[in-house]
């Protein structure tokens, strides 16, 4: 019997996570000797040490998620194009101690918007947040869909230049104020309104997570939707987020955050086993559980 390798996912506070259970189901069933498990990394200056550890250890892959997409980068050994693009990586790939960084979060929020590719093209859309998954939507637009530019609704405008000032293709970027969505200004509401695609990728609607800092369960005034909209939420716990039931309600289509994490998932799991990922199978599980 072959010796398991090991692949991992590096975050905070992510014991909530369904990639183990992604990985693991894919490789059970194709009888690949994988094991995929969580690595809860509590603080940014420990991500130098982990990715040597990984080195080390032989690790064969890794996924990254919040807070540390930006924060592995400087300890690889090489980036591609997409991930590059953005300073952002969600996968690594170590090749005999040569560990390569990926984004396989682009394509993977792009997969589910294909059937919307005509309608999206030459149309405003807009993304709330100002994150890694915010850059990657962004970004996937860019490459496969070409509206004609991107509201990018945020809190922290300043938080958020900072974020915009490494990336290349900025210019397709309007920064726009939440506040000034919930204040009800006119030119923001019309922005929401003419946008064919709604993007929460904020944490906003995850399950459990609500605080004091956080006075909303929603990103944006749900009275703002129509029919006409597509509206994507990034959150994927629970299922049906509070974004995605009040689109449903207002008649707008929907594409829940399943299917990223599912999208991207496939794609890091092709780069590290050189396998296709049975996505039907998987899917009905992860439905399940
Ligand atoms: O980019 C992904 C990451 O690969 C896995 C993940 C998760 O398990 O919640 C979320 C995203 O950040």
């Amino acid at each position: 019997m072959q010796p398991e390798k090991i692949l991992g996912l590096i975050g905070r506070n992510i014991a909530y996570s369904r990639s183990p259970l992604i990985h693991n189901t894919a490789c059970d069933l194709l009888a690949l000797p994988y094991v995929y498990t969580i690595f809860n990394i509590a603080s940014a200056d420990l991500i130098e040490p982990a990715i040597a550890g990984a080195r080390a250890l032989g690790i064969a892959g890794l996924n990254v998620t919040t807070p540390y997409k930006t924060t592995v980068v400087p300890f690889l050994d090489e980036l591609s194009p997409e991930a590059a693009s953005i300073g952002a990586v969600n996968t690594i790939v170590n090749n005999n101690g040569h560990l390569a960084g990926y984004n396989t979060d682009i394509a993977g929020f792009a997969a589910p918007l294909r059937p919307y590719a005509q309608r999206i093209k030459g149309n405003p859309v807009s993304v709330f947040g100002n994150g890694g998954a915010a850059l990657a939507a962004i970004e996937a637009f860019r490459i496969f869909f070409h509206p004609c530019c991107v509201y990018l609704f945020v809190r922290d405008s300043a938080k958020a230049s900072a974020m915009l000032e490494n990336y290349v293709h900025r210019d397709i970027v309007t920064l726009c104020l939440i506040e000034e969505l919930f204040s009800g200004e006119s030119g923001a509401i019309a922005k929401i309104q003419r946008s064919l695609v709604i993007v929460n990728a904020t944490p906003i609607g995850t399950a459990g997570r609500q605080n004091e800092t956080e006075t909303s369960i929603l990103p944006l005034d749900t009275e703002l939707l129509h029919p006409d909209h597509i509206v994507y939420d990034m959150v994927y716990n629970p299922l049906f987020t509070p974004l995605i039931k009040a689109a449903k309600a207002s008649g707008a289509a929907t594409i829940s955050g399943i299917e990223m994490l599912l999208g991207q998932a496939a794609r890091s799991f092709e780069l590290w086993t050189g396998k296709e990922m049975p996505l039907e199978q998987v899917r009905a599980v992860l439905i399940n559980n």
